[in-house]
Order: C-alpha cells, then sequence, then structure tokens
C-alpha cells in the first residue's frame, strides 16, 4: 500500500489496482494554433505544467503501473460531434475546419497527437474520447475493470471541463480519485484554483488532490 500526503486527507492506493489517467494533452490544446487557441485562449500556460507531468509519468512507467492517455478526438465525418457542440460561441475555427495543425479535434489529424513529451508508449491505452468526460462514449471503464482497478490519479488539461469532468464520472462509477494539483492547468488561473478546491470539499466529494512532490517521493 502507498500512502501519500493529499488533501484533504491522506490517500492510499495499491500499484496494481491503480491507473495514471492523462487527459487529453494534445497539440490542440497547448500548441498555438490547435483548438485551445481558436477560441480565444493563450495556451502557453498549458505548457508549463509539461515538465512535471514528465517526471510523474516517468516514475510511473518506472513502477510498472497503467497508464491511460486520452484525447479529445471527433470522427472525419463528425457524427459524433453534436451541432450544439460544433456550433456553439463564436470560435475563429470550428471542430472539423482546417487550421494549422489539421483537422480541429480530428482523429488522426496532426493537431490531435498528444505532445512529443508525454507520447504514449506501445501497450499504453489511448483512448479517444468525443466528450468532455472520458467515460462517455468510451470502453474506458470497462478496460478499467477489465485490469482490476479501482484507484484512478489524475493529470492533464483542462482543469475545469475535461479533468474535472473525467474525475466526477470515475467517482461516479466507483473510482477513488486523485488530482495531481501541479500536473493539471486551466486557460483560467481562477478556474483551476476553484474545480481543484470544489473537488476535495465536503470531504473529498469527487476526490483528493496531491502535489506531484509527494507522490515522487513514495514511488522513490
Ligand atoms: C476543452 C478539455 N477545454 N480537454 N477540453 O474543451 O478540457
Amino acid at each position: 500500500m502507498i500512502r501519500i500526503d493529499a488533501n484533504p486527507f491522506e490517500y492510499a492506493f495499491e500499484l496494481p489496482r491503480t491507473a495514471l489517467v492523462i487527459i487529453d494533452m494534445q497539440r490542440d490544446f497547448i500548441e498555438p494554433g490547435g483548438f485551445g487557441e481558436t477560441l480565444g485562449n493563450d495556451v502557453s500556460l498549458l505548457s508549463a505544467i509539461v515538465p512535471a507531468c514528465q517526471r510523474v509519468l516517468a516514475a510511473w512507467r518506472g513502477a510498472g503501473a497503467l497508464v491511460v492517455h486520452t484525447r479529445e478526438a471527433h470522427a472525419p465525418d463528425l457524427s459524433d460531434c453534436p451541432p450544439a457542440k460544433r456550433n456553439r460561441g463564436n470560435p475563429s475555427l470550428r471542430i472539423g475546419d482546417a487550421g494549422p495543425m489539421g483537422r480541429i479535434l480530428v482523429a488522426g489529424e496532426p493537431g490531435n497527437q498528444i505532445i512529443p513529451a508525454l507520447a504514449p508508449l506501445p501497450g499504453e491505452i489511448v483512448i479517444d474520447k468525443p466528450g468532455k468526460g472520458a467515460f462517455y462514449a468510451t470502453p474506458l471503464h470497462e478496460l478499467l475493470q477489465k485490469a482490476g482497478i479501482t484507484h484512478l490519479l489524475f493529470m492533464g488539461v483542462t482543469t475545469e471541463v475535461c479533468v474535472q469532468t473525467s474525475m466526477r464520472e470515475a467517482n461516479d462509477r466507483g473510482y477513488d480519485g486523485l488530482l495531481l494539483e501541479d500536473c493539471t492547468e486551466s486557460y483560467f488561473p481562477a478556474f483551476k484554483a476553484a474545480a481543484v478546491d470544489m473537488m476535495r470539499a465536503q470531504g473529498a466529494i469527487v476526490g483528493c488532490t496531491a502535489a506531484s512532490a509527494a507522490l515522487l517521493q513514495q514511488l522513490a
């Protein structure tokens, strides 16, 4: 059993029953020219967490435990992209439009790939998800159940959108979740702070949160 200092209380997990879930660290969100920027965001805020994510991923791989990567990705014919999602707002490019890194949020396009610094290794699970949550319309729950997973450690972007939605979905499916605070980021720092607070409030109503240093210390 591994025990780490977390908020609002200690988080304990067994490595064979725990997966690291890395949410949407894809070029569309992290690099200029992708979906994040078309929505008017400063994408440089997100790239700041990459070194911390790399350290956790390296340690987790070193421990031999399960890694899951997700990408927000739609089918090329956009059959899994509801018009309400595609047509909302006034972005400079919509989902499916051709951008500097290929079609925005479309599976297989260059912008849809996970950034090279965190690229999946052969054998790691990669989930393409059409929604914000990692469980909606994906095989993730089934794969985790088959692997005997009960605990999920989360990192990735953005904190208050896909990370929070995925943690809430995980919580409803019975997983014990932990968010690595310095390995997640938002285009809006106040939203990140609020999301972290609300997830761990009320006795970790969605899950616990911890600094990645607390995890790394115990993995070492
Ligand atoms: C967004 C995400 N923000 N991965 N996606 O649209 O958080």
